[in-house]
């Protein structure tokens, strides 16, 4: 059973993760709108890994008694400078998630909750994996800068990510243009 303090702390990262998603999404529509399909599939695909990582903190909580809560999602921007300052917020993004995971740790470890503190080592993992991901992405379209042709290129290159949701979380078949 979680204390209810934990799972508060849950239901509010749960609903940053969903923020993560609504973010992304906004980016992805921003990309959308200028033109940069590639771009966009990319920040769809990251739309869709966050709300795995919503339904999955949430299914935990649902799973240990708790109560999973839906809290008012904030609102995210809706358009940005260029294609470098959106990817710069992704990795901004990810560094500030990174440091609310482990804030959630400590909460578990000082709950003395040792099954939570495990779970959680997936997202610890997960985020060193969001940073490494971000970051790629953040070089390349900066090194692009401000050419036509090698922004084209980096948005072409994008298009190709693929992501194949876990059983159970098939929330966006057919994302892929
Ligand atoms: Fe959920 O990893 Fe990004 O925010």
């Amino acid at each position: 059973m979680l204390s209810e303090k934990m799972n508060d702390a849950l239901n509010n990262q749960a609903n940053r993760e969903l923020y993560s998603a609504y973010l992304y999404l906004s980016m992805s529509y921003y990309f959308e709108s200028i033109h940069m399909l590639g771009f966009a599939h990319w920040m769809r695909l990251q739309a869709g890994e966050e709300l795995v990582h919503t339904m999955k903190m949430l299914d935990y909580v649902a799973e240990k008694g708790g109560r999973a809560k839906m809290l008012a999602v904030e609102a995210p921007k809706l358009s940005w400078d260029s294609p470098r300052q959106a990817f710069q917020h992704v990795w901004d993004h990810e560094r500030a998630v990174t440091g609310l995971i482990r804030a959630l740790v400590k909460v578990a470890e000082e709950e003395s909750d040792a099954k939570t503190t495990e779970f959680l080592q997936w997202y610890v993992k997960e985020q060193v994996e969001e940073e490494e991901s971000s970051d790629s992405v953040l070089n390349r379209v900066k090194s692009a800068g401000e050419d036509k042709a090698a922004l084209a290129a980096a948005d072409r290159l994008l298009s190709e990510r693929a992501f194949k949701f876990p059983r159970g979380f098939e929330i966006f078949p057919g994302t892929s243009r």
